[in-house]
């Protein structure tokens, strides 16, 4: 208990203090950024919630619930200065975001390695390509809506990147070795999968209507972004969490 309250101050304390310093300028009538602010408080309770169930589950799965619950601390943290730009000035907090991104992605990569790591051996070298993966996507995407170079062209390279992801969890090392683990094991690293193939594209849609369809539309950017991340951090973390439940209950 006493150990539990020693996570949970300073990440409540951390996860807080931007929402009290600027509570008042949300609108009723925006939708954007009532989704922000939905978005972040979403992700400081899946945050405390996995916390928490680190406990239950056995060693072996509690470096990823600890993984997960660092996903949803950075995103919660970047979703309140995140809607901090977008109530103040209407501009897509794109600096944020990617941030966020940048950081939360390649511990979401970390995890299809952990889930492995803790039920047979596999190299190390499933998790550097899977970060180069998602460094090439998300560069070019950034380099892309920043204007830096041609958004058509890191629209490309950044659905490159996306595929090599996939290429490795369906086809590569990561996909072969996942074939012939246990049953929760498989189960969560196939729900996670999907994510990735299924989640994941709904941020391409959102970059194909933001930016290159008909101009820019940063409200129907950010609504789709922020839908996307909900999904793709809370749902994820979800999946990694009921299959560690159930395997922790089998082995008991
Ligand atoms: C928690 C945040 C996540 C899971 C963010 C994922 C972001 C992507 C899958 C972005 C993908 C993109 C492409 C596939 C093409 C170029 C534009 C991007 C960066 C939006």
């Amino acid at each position: 208990m006493k150990k539990l309250f020693s996570l949970f101050m300073p990440t409540a304390v951390l996860v807080l203090a931007p929402s009290l310093a600027y509570a008042g300028d949300l609108q009723a009538n925006d939708l954007v950024g009532v989704t922000f602010w939905i978005i972040s408080i979403a992700m400081v309770a899946a945050t405390v919630f996995f916390l928490m169930e680190r406990s239950r589950v056995s060693g072996k799965w509690q470096t990823s619930l600890s993984i997960m619950s660092l996903v949803t601390l950075i995103a919660a943290v970047h979703y309140f200065y995140m809607r901090e730009v977008w109530v103040d000035t209407g501009t897509s907090p794109t600096v944020f975001r990617y941030i966020d991104w940048v950081l939360t992605v390649p511990l979401q990569m970390i995890e299809f390695y952990l889930i492995l790591a803790a039920v047979t051996a596999v190299s190390a070298g499933v998790f550097w390509r899977l970060l180069v993966g998602t460094l090439v996507m998300l560069i070019a995407g950034y380099a892309g809506e920043a204007g830096v170079i041609n958004p058509v062209l890191g629209f490309i390279v950044g659905l490159a990147g996306w595929f090599y992801i996939l290429y490795e969890i369906f086809m590569g090392e990561a996909g072969t070795v996942s074939a012939s683990v246990s049953a929760a094991a498989q189960s969560a690293f196939s729900a996670c999968r999907m994510v990735v193939l299924v989640g994941w594209a709904i941020y391409p849609a959102g970059y194909l209507f933001g930016y290159l369809m008909g101009g820019v539309d940063p409200a129907s950017l950010n609504l789709i972004y922020n839908l996307a991340d909900f999904v793709n951090k809370i749902a994820f973390g979800v999946f990694i969490w009921s299959a560690a439940i159930s395997d922790s209950a089998q082995t008991a």
